[in-house]
C-alpha cells in the first residue's frame, strides 16, 4: 500500500480537522484510506451538531435547528444551521490561503495571504442574522422544490474580520463600480472543476457598509469547517446565500453579478403578487435583497406544560433584515388578541434582538402562544405563509408553540 506522501499529510490535517483531534499514528496509515470516524457519516460527530438538529440533505449536507435549540443570545456552532450548495470543500490550507480582488472595476487586481489580511486591517466583531432565503419554504402550497426548511434555518453568532470596504478601498474600485460577487473553494457536486456552486454577490452599497465582513472567526475560535473555514464573507440581514464560505476571490463588476444561482429564478422572487402554482418569468422576478421581518419563541418548547395558576415566561429573538424590530407582541387566543413583549436593543446593526413575556392563561386547557414583531418601517409578521412564489423564498409567517394548562 502507498504510504502518505506531502499531499496525504495535506488530506491527514483535513480528516483530523474534521474529527476534531489529531489522527494519532496518522502518518501509518494507508494512503486513501478513510478512517472509521469520517466512514460512520454521522454529521452530528462530523460537525460537532447538537443531537436534535434535523438533517434534510446528506449530499449536499444541509441540517437545520428547532426552534428551542436556538435559545441562545448568541447562536454556539452546535445549534447553526448548515446550507452548503456543493461539497465542503477537503484538503484545506490555511496557512497557503490566498484572497483575490478582480473584476472589471477593480483599479488593479490584487492577492492578499491570510496573514496579511489580518494584520493590516482592523478587526471587528459584530453579532450578525444570517437566514437562508428559503427558511419556512415547507409550508407552502403548492410545495416549492428544493430543501424544505421549517424554521430552523436562520442564526445569529459572533463574526470577527476586516471590513470588505477597507480591503476593496484598499485595491482600489473604479467609479463604474456596482456590485461585488464571490468564489469559493467548494466543489460542485459533479466534482467538475469548472462548475461553481454558488457565487453571490450583493451591490456596492452593501459590500461597503461597516458591518458586511471578511470574517476568520465565529464566537471567538477559527470558523469551523463547516461554516467557511477558513475566510468567510458575512453580510448580514440579506439572505445567507450571498455570506459565502470558503472564499479565495471577490470581483468588484460594472454590472449585477452574473455567477451561479445569481440569474435565472434563484433567490428572486416575482416582482408583483401570484396566485398559488402561477408561472413566472424570469424577467418578472427580482433579487431578494434586505430579509423581511420575524421571530422566534425559543422557550419554552412547543409542548409545554404549564401548573395552573403560574406564569409562562416565554423568550425568542426577533429581526428585520436591514431594519430594527420596534415591538414584538404575542397572542393566546390565535390572533383575537396581543399583548406587548419586553424587547431589547439589537446589540449592534444586523443583530436580532431579544424578547420576553410573562403570559397568565385564563384557566385550564390547551393553548397556542403566537409571536409577531414589527420592524421600523411598522411592516408586522403575517400570521400564515405569506405571499406564494415559485421558489418557496421569504416564508416569514408567525412562530408559535402550543402550551398545556394542567
Ligand atoms: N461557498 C459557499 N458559500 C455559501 C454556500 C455554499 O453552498 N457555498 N451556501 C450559502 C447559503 S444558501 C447559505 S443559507 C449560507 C449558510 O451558511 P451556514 O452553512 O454557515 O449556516 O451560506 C451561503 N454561503
Ligand atoms: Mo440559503
Amino acid at each position: 500500500m502507498k504510504r502518505r506522501n506531502f499531499v496525504g499529510k495535506v488530506a491527514l490535517g483535513a480528516m483530523s480537522g474534521i474529527i476534531g483531534t489529531e489522527i494519532v499514528f496518522g502518518s501509518s496509515m494507508p494512503l486513501e484510506y478513510v478512517p472509521l470516524f469520517l466512514q460512520d457519516n454521522d454529521p452530528y460527530k462530523m460537525f460537532a451538531k447538537d443531537k436534535e438538529m434535523v438533517v434534510l440533505n446528506d449530499k449536499p449536507w444541509n441540517i437545520e435547528a428547532k426552534a428551542h435549540l436556538l435559545d441562545d443570545r448568541i447562536t454556539p456552532n452546535k445549534s447553526m444551521f448548515i446550507r452548503n450548495n456543493g461539497l465542503i470543500p477537503e484538503n484545506i490550507d490555511a496557512k497557503n490561503w490566498t484572497l483575490t480582488i478582480d473584476g472589471e472595476s477593480v483599479k488593479q487586481k490584487k492577492t492578499y495571504s491570510l496573514a496579511e489580511l489580518k494584520s493590516k486591517f482592523k478587526i471587528y466583531t459584530y453579532q450578525l442574522t444570517l437566514e437562508c432565503g428559503g427558511n419556512g419554504r415547507s409550508e407552502f402550497d403548492p410545495p416549492a422544490k428544493g430543501n424544505q426548511w421549517t424554521i430552523g434555518a436562520v442564526s445569529c453568532a459572533n463574526w470577527t474580520g476586516i471590513r470588505v470596504r477597507d480591503v476593496l478601498e484598499d485595491v482600489g474600485i473604479k467609479e463604474d463600480a456596482v456590485y461585488i460577487g464571490y468564489h469559493a473553494q467548494d466543489l460542485h457536486l459533479t466534482r467538475d472543476p469548472n462548475k461553481e456552486p454558488i457565487s453571490r454577490g450583493v451591490p456596492m452599497k452593501k459590500a461597503l457598509m461597516d458591518e458586511t465582513i471578511l470574517a476568520f472567526q465565529m464566537n471567538g475560535k477559527d470558523i469551523p469547517l463547516a461554516h467557511g473555514y477558513p475566510l468567510r464573507l458575512v453580510a448580514g440581514g440579506w439572505p445567507a446565500s450571498v455570506s459565502g464560505k470558503w472564499i479565495n476571490r471577490i470581483s468588484i463588476r460594472n454590472k449585477e453579478h452574473d455567477g451561479e444561482k445569481m440569474t435565472g429564478s434563484s433567490y428572486r422572487v416575482p416582482k408583483n403578487p401570484v396566485a398559488p402554482g402561477e408561472e413566472v418569468k424570469d424577467s418578472e422576478m427580482a433579487i431578494i435583497e434586505s430579509m423581511p421581518v420575524k421571530s422566534l419563541i425559543t422557550y419554552p418548547k412547543s409542548g409545554a406544560l404549564l401548573q395552573s395558576g403560574s406564569t409562562l415566561k416565554i423568550r425568542g429573538h426577533a429581526w428585520a433584515g436591514e431594519l430594527e424590530v420596534t415591538k414584538v407582541m404575542y397572542s393566546i387566543d390565535f390572533g383575537a388578541t396581543w399583548n406587548s413583549c419586553s424587547l431589547e436593543k439589537p446589540i449592534n446593526r444586523l443583530a436580532w434582538q431579544h424578547f420576553s413575556a410573562g403570559i397568565q392563561f385564563p384557566k385550564k386547557g390547551y393553548y397556542e402562544v403566537w409571536a409577531k414583531a414589527i420592524d421600523s418601517n411598522g411592516k408586522a409578521q403575517p400570521m400564515l405563509v405569506p405571499g406564494w412564489n415559485p421558489k418557496g423564498y421569504l416564508n416569514n409567517a408567525c412562530h408559535r408553540i402550543a402550551v398545556k394548562v394542567v
